[in-house]
């Protein structure tokens, strides 16, 4: 049983690890903190709004809210605007980068995020999420922010995270020091830690992936889901197939129990010929996770954190989870490409 220790009180303590920490860190998580407290109250009673006549939270704008995943959208804007010390953000939402509003205070980072991954599933109550990317500028604090600051491979995230809004809420993130998980306390409204340094599996029995899409798929792609369904692998069985079709709840899964998440590329739709899945505000954060916890994450040639973005809105196609299982997808793709 952890000791009710509190998210900030582990942030605190990873912040006294860090020698000339500015507390600028501790701060912009504590408002990112705050805003999954206000989505996830609103994500739990999203199935009251219709039942009771509700037209859901008045916003800033004095605006009615129309859509779940446009709320978050805006309380994430509103919140990381006010850190101050962002000098620029990205929203899924958004196609362009959120500059910081004149007349409020800057810093030094940048986060990009998902503000309600896997919104369509609300209105059947399955588990979504708030995916989030934070990097560090690389141009001068003062001078117009570039799209360079923004435009960064995974590598050089210096924190990553969900929200999940389940049977329960969590926080999972990492610093670049392991996986840490932390279950929203309702009646106390705090995080508290609950799954301490997650390491995913070196192999799991569930592959995940979205099977209605085999006819676009190319054979190499075909081949690696063979390989999930047949007696010939490590298991010496097929393995389960577990798949939500929200992003976060599925990662989730994998990342507690083992095995592997796919989103191939795929020919249904010529405009996003490598698949659905974005890089910045998805695939990289969960590539960080991921290898924080001991697991793999590649586009299905080369690992995602290493992919020099050159589009916000890039997409990517992401093979995510146990080392075992992505080695074997990598080994696949290699042997049929040649
Ligand atoms: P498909 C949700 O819309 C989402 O972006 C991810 O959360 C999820 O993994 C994926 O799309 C599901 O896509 O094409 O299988 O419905």
């Amino acid at each position: 049983m952890t000791q009710q220790i509190t998210v900030t009180e582990h942030l605190l303590l990873h912040q006294k690890q860090i020698p000339g920490a500015t507390g600028q860190f501790t701060h912009l998580f504590n408002e990112l903190i705050l805003s999954a407290k206000i989505i996830s109250r609103e994500v739990n009673k999203a199935g009251l709004v219709d039942v009771l006549g509700f037209t859901g939270e008045i916003n800033v704008q004095g605006e009615e809210v129309k859509k779940l995943d446009e709320y978050a959208n805006r309380i994430l804007i509103h919140r990381m605007a006010r850190s101050g010390v962002l000098c620029a953000m990205a929203s899924e939402e958004n196609a362009d980068i959120i500059e910081i509003p004149h007349g409020l205070p800057q810093g030094g980072y940048i986060i990009i995020f998902d503000p309600l991954d896997g919104s369509s599933n609300i209105d059947v109550n399955v588990n979504i999420g708030t995916i989030f990317s934070i990097h560090r500028r690389k141009s001068k604090i003062g001078t117009p922010v570039q799209a360079t600051d923004v435009l960064q491979a995974g590598d050089e995230q210096v924190a990553a995270g969900y929200i999940l809004y389940g049977s329960s809420t969590m926080l999972v993130f990492t610093t670049g020091d392991g996986v840490h998980g932390f279950t929203l306390d309702p009646g106390v409204g705090e995080f508290l830690l609950s799954h301490p340094n997650i390491k995913v599996p070196d192999t799991g029995k569930i592959y995940s992936v979205n099977e209605g899409y085999w006819p676009f798929w190319s054979e190499a792609t075909k081949k690696v889901v063979n390989y999930f369904k047949s007696t010939d692998n490590i298991h010496g069985k097929p393995y389960s197939l577990r798949y939500i079709g929200s992003l976060v709840a599925d990662f989730h899964r994998n990342l507690i129990y083992g095995g592997v998440f796919m989103y191939p590329a795929d020919h249904r739709d010529p405009a996003k010929p490598k698949g659905k899945l974005r890089l910045m505000c998805e695939a990289a954060p969960m590539a960080m996770l991921i290898e924080q916890a001991g697991g793999k994450a590649t586009d299905g040639n080369q690992r995602i954190m290493e992919i020099e973005p050159d589009d916000l809105h890039q997409r990517v196609p992401l093979f995510i989870g146990s080392r075992h299982e992505v080695d074997t997808i990598s080994a696949i793709y290699k042997e049929h490409n040649g």
